[in-house]
């Protein structure tokens, strides 16, 4: 059976592609901080599509526990023909002057640096000549918005070095995808809100935004198109949504 890693599979767009390729009988290498729902995760993959999965606890923030985790990978595990690096967050939602620096801290380390060490960490677990890296940015990756400062730089950080990987990695028969997905509804917003319901529900209300199994499928699709084909950078939004951050509730 052929393995993907998916980072940040705990809630949305991670946990969707971890069914998708679980019930297309793909063996699920998944990741995320929260070790509880991990394991329930795992359990319920395993259950519900008879494939294996291994839970991998980590926090991508950390350079070192990252090459040790994969560094440490069970033989049956080492070989990953797809990684999708989806771990990432928004922090606040803030003028340039007035957001917290922390948060900027950690949208960095986990959007970029997360990312940039996964990666490193899986590369020598691609088969020969082959394997494809999806990469998550955003439509925050190709516009700025009023009071999206950081994270917009982390997700045109994604774009920039998507393309990088791309031709860097070619010498090794790798595919490198960036998908920039516009508003979704997933635990984004609560996290982006530090658990403040009344504005997370607010990004969603008034039209129909995409949902985490959206951007499976379209993750899908991406990583089953035969050699040849690869597809480099897809933007895709809900129909409401005409750019990065105009809707037509507004
Ligand atoms: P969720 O909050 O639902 O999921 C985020 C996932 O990332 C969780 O599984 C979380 O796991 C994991 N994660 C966050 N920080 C870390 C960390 N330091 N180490 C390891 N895992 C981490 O959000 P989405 O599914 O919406 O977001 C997934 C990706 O999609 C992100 O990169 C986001 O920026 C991007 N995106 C989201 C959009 C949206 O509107 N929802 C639109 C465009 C892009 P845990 O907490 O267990 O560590
Ligand atoms: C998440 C989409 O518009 O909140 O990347 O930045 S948005």
């Amino acid at each position: 059976m052929p393995i993907v890693a998916i980072t940040g599979a705990t809630s949305g767009f991670g946990k969707a592609c971890a069914e998708k390729f679980a019930s297309n009988k793909y063996d699920i290498i998944i990741t995320g901080r929260r070790n509880e729902r991990l394991q329930d995760i795992r359990e319920q993959l395993e259950k519900d599509f008879g494939i294996r999965c291994l839970a991998l606890c980590f926090d991508v923030q950390e350079r070192n526990a990252v090459k040790e985790i994969f560094a440490g990978l069970p033989d049956e595990w080492k070989v990953i023909d797809l990684l999708i690096n989806n771990a990432g967050l928004a922090l606040g939602r803030d003028y340039f002057d007035e957001a917290d620096l922390d948060d900027w801290d950690q949208m960095i380390d986990t959007n970029l640096k997360g990312l940039l060490y996964v990666s490193r960490a899986v590369l020598p677990y691609f088969p020969d000549k082959g394997g494809h890296i999806i990469n998550i940015g955003s439509t925050a990756g190709k516009e700025v918005y009023e009071k999206g400062n950081v994270y917009c730089a982390t997700k045109h950080a994604v774009d920039a070095i998507s393309k990088a990987m791309r031709i860097d990695l070619l010498r090794h028969g790798i595919k490198v995808t960036a998908i920039h997905p516009g508003a979704a509804e997933t635990e984004f917003s609560m996290v982006r809100f530090k658990g403040d319901t009344g504005k997370a529900d607010a990004v969603y209300s008034g039209y129909k935004a995409l949902t985490a199994a959206d951007i499976a499928d379209a993750a899908w699709y991406c990583a089953t198109l035969p050699p040849h084909v690869c597809i480099n950078d897809l933007v895709i939004t809900c129909t409401a949504q005409a750019n990065s951050f105009y809707t037509d509730k507004q």
